[in-house]
């Protein structure tokens, strides 16, 4: 085991660190104010190779690994959660083609995924059913070599911007998860439409919309992996897509952080810093040290995943303590600014509004302790 940053780590960290400051930190204020996807920076992350981290060369990626992948991650959330998000959900579609698509499907959309020639999302939810994703009742019909396709998600990350989706529908209707199946759906498919932009709390500069899918013909070669088996592509994407949002909130936590200690060792109350009382300096050392557990918890995850190895707890203890200090660290990071905090002009109040949407996507983290309690449950019974 190995707790430093190889050389290849420590230049990525640098590279993206360097891009974030340039591109996205001094743009993040307007983005959210105007509700504004910033496409022309997507593009340029994957221009810059930033999108394609943990896919193979051939396909335009680095042929690096998710332990890479989160460095990226945290820096580009400790400027825009909302960037970071739209580049988890991006790899949602790109992890589900590079492990279970066929060549031809790799060769056709992977590539474009990793530059952000064209941008992806990930249809599961509907607006009755969300942690019960194994009830979906969006239904693709069989005709021949075609799908019809018929149904509405709901609260579908970058749904509109995005080129692609990987949408979850039933082909069969027995209730079992064998009848789920994963499809490629693009955009101008003839039948879907996107719902209005919905209002949220924040990471308002990423758009969230219901789909409709109104007979909606879709060729059988856009099934990814085999009928019936697309809840189990659905549930290996999300344990994936859990250690990306944990490095997300990282960078949320991080951000929070440094804001209030800088406020904290040069605001003065009572003739010295507010750090030098312990009412201020103790909440700031439980953050520090809160972020850098969660930090190895999510890079033990990533560690597992590069490796082949089940990570499936790991990856739901990382989102689950994750995304709860984050909450913290950003409820505590107003709070050590008093008024201040809470005010706009400041971005810890962002901050503490972003975190909470870390603590419900991707799987609420009722589902996560679900998780892990299940695999305690399997692990115990194997030794009795
Ligand atoms: N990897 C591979 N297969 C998995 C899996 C995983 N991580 N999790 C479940 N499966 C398989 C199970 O092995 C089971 O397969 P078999 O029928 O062949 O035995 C099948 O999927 C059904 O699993 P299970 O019975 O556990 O399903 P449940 O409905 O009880 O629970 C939860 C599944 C609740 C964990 C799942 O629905 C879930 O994660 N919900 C949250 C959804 C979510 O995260 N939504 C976010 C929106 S997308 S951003």
């Amino acid at each position: 085991m190995d707790f430093m940053y190889n050389e290849v780590q420590e230049m990525l960290k640098d590279s993206i660190k360097r891009f974030v400051e340039k591109e996205v930190s001094p743009h993040v204020d307007e983005w959210e104010e105007r509700m504004e996807f910033p496409i022309e920076v997507m593009k340029k992350l994957g221009e810059n190779g930033f999108l394609g981290i943990p896919y193979p060369e051939e396909y335009n990626g680095q042929g690096l690994g998710y332990q890479e992948y989160i460095i990226v991650l945290e820096e580009i959330a400790r400027a825009s959660a909302s960037l970071a998000i739209a580049v988890a959900v991006n790899g949602l579609p790109q992890l589900i083609i590079d492990k279970f698509g066929n060549e031809e499907q790799k060769r056709k959309y992977l590539p474009k995924l990793s530059t952000a020639e064209i941008t992806g999302g990930f249809a599961l939810t509907e607006p009755d059913y969300g942690s019960d994703a194994k009830s979906i009742k969006t239904f693709a019909e069989r005709r021949g070599d075609r799908y019809i396709i018929n149904g509405t998600k709901r609260f579908i990350s970058q749904a509109g911007v995005a080129d692609l989706y990987i949408l979850l529908a039933r082909t069969q209707n027995t209730g079992s998860s064998h009848d789920i199946t994963a499809f490629i759906i693009t955009k101008d498919m003839k039948g879907i439409t996107f719902g209005k932009k919905e209002r949220k709390m924040g990471l308002n500069a990423t758009a969230t919309r219901e789909i409709y899918l109104e007979d909606v013909d879709v060729p059988v070669e856009n099934v990814v992996g085999k009928e019936g088996y697309g809840f189990k592509i659905a549930m290996m994407a999300l344990d994936s897509g859990r250690i990306t949002i944990a490095a997300t909130a990282i960078g949320i936590a991080e951000a929070a952080k440094d804001c209030a200690l800088r406020y904290a060792v040069t605001r003065r109350q009572f003739g010295k810093p507010i750090v030098e009382f312990q009412g201020v300096s103790f909440p700031l050392a439980d953050m520090e040290t809160k972020i850098n557990a969660a930090r190895l918890l999510t890079q033990r995850a990533a560690f597992l995943r590069d490796r082949g190895l089940p990570y499936s707890k790991e990856a739901a203890m990382a989102k689950l303590f994750a995304t709860d200090i984050a909450m913290e660290v950003t409820t505590n990071a107003v709070q050590v600014m008093g008024g201040n905090g809470y005010m706009k002009d400041y971005p810890v109040e962002r901050y503490m509004r972003e975190a909470k949407v870390m603590q419900i996507v991707e799987g609420t983290n009722q589902i996560q302790k679900l998780v892990i309690s299940r695999h305690m449950v399997r692990e115990i019974s194997r030794t009795l």
